[in-house]
């Protein structure tokens, strides 16, 4: 089953359903089709029947709420946001490169992607349960205490221990914020199942994984998610951890994206033809930073030349951006291509993968390489433009 993915998708795995499109397939528009938008599951796809289907608000709210998709609809005002989805382990090749991870999904640079999603806000639904900025004093709470918005959905992952529902959650402050939806539809086309119909959650400029799909119940409470995948799995351990029997709690939880940028074309391995040669590739800041510079070098970091971004569509998408470097003069050979984003706070990608090497593979925003080969003769017959036709 491939849910009305392209054909070409790469397939991790069947059930659960994994794939990523081929790197070339997010060139181009900002916004990647739907059919090409990568997918991550850790159970079965739930089929919702959405007449049946009811969101519950509850916790620590002063009105309880349960809401079916019409009153959705009906009672808050709709909103529409470009925001890029990235997986926690999106290019965990680069990683495995570095040392194995044993028993987790080898996704390379195309776990992400990005959608205009329309729904509601979560702080417009909060507010209707009576919980607002400032609600963390209510209910004699000390003022210090950060409260937490949990996620939780149907679909049961046999990879939790003990298998379990998927759930997660964010910080009231982050939920807060007008940028988090609860999205009804992608690129203007009702959510597909695969893609968490009829409601999923969109928490644009943190990892995947918070943006929970099929989304049943929404608890506002005192402490993050005691779910398997906030509270062990979707946390960075140091490289000494054994991964296998993670404790609670271990490690530190994954939340904000950081800075990364991977190549799209060429790929690692291609055959390229003498002289100039265009590069592409995409570049995300984590959290609502911006992407400020993006440098391409076609000698293994020697030399660098700054890429031209693409289309800005605000702090939560992917800038696209794109390059041509000299190539070497006609003679066959090896080109190192590298690059390098930073973002507006002035931060840079880490240049090496093994610094960041963790047992769970999460996050490896180094420096995307690929080594291409120069072709003696003329070009691929398969180019033009640098891109694959
Ligand atoms: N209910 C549910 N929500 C989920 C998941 C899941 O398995 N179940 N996977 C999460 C992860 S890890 C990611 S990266 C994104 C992927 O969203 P997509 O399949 O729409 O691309 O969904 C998140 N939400
Ligand atoms: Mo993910």
């Amino acid at each position: 089953m491939m849910w009305d993915k392209r054909a070409d998708m790469v397939v991790h795995g069947q059930e659960p359903f994994n794939a990523e499109p081929p790197p070339q397939a997010l060139i181009g528009d900002p916004l990647t089709p739907v059919d090409t938008f990568y997918s991550r599951n850790h159970g079965p796809i739930p089929e919702v029947e959405v007449d049946d289907w009811r969101l519950t608000v509850d916790g620590l709210v002063t009105t309880p709420l349960t809401l079916s998709a019409d009153d959705l609809r009906a009672r808050f005002s709709e909103h529409t946001l470009t925001a890029t989805l990235q997986c926690a382990g999106t290019r965990r090749t680069g990683l495995i490169a570095v040392r194995d991870i044993p028993g987790e999904t080898p996704w390379r640079e195309a776990a992400v992607s990005t959608a205009s999603w329309t729904g509601v806000r979560l702080a417009d639904v909060l507010a209707a349960a009576g919980v607002e900025n400032g609600s963390g004093t209510q209910n004699g709470a000390d003022d210090d205490v950060v409260r937490h918005v949990a996620f939780l959905a149907p679909d049961v992952a046999p990879g939790a221990k003990p298998a379990q529902a998927f759930g997660g959650s964010i910080p009231l402050s982050k939920a807060l914020g007008p940028e988090v939806l609860l999205a009804w539809a992608m690129n203007g086309e009702p959510l597909t199942a695969v893609h968490g119909a009829p409601l999923r959650v969109v928490v644009p400029g943190w990892i995947g994984a918070r943006s929970v799909k099929w989304i049943e119940r929404i608890t506002v409470q005192d402490d993050p998610s005691d779910n398997w995948f906030q509270a062990n799995a979707y946390r960075m351990l140091p490289a000494d951890a054994g991964a296998s029997a993670v404790d609670a709690g271990e490690g530190f939880s994954l939340g904000e994206l950081a800075l990364t940028s991977a190549i799209l074309d060429p790929v690692d391995g291609a055959i390229v033809p003498p002289g100039r040669l265009t590069v592409t590739g995409y570049a995300l800041a984590g959290g609502g930073r911006g992407v400020a510079r993006v440098d391409v070098s076609a000698d293994g970091g020697a030399t660098w030349t700054q890429a031209d971004l693409g289309e800005d569509r605000g702090p939560w998408c992917w800038r696209q951006w794109t390059t041509t470097v000299n190539g070497n003069d006609g003679r066959a050979g090896t080109l190192e291509l590298v690059a390098r984003a930073w973002d507006t706070s002035a931060a840079l990608q880490p240049e090496d993968p093994a610094g960041l090497w963790n047992p769970k593979g999460y996050m490896n925003n180094a420096w995307p390489r690929a080594r291409v080969q120069v072709s003696a003769g003329a070009g691929r017959p398969d180019v033009a433009d640098g891109r694959i036709a």
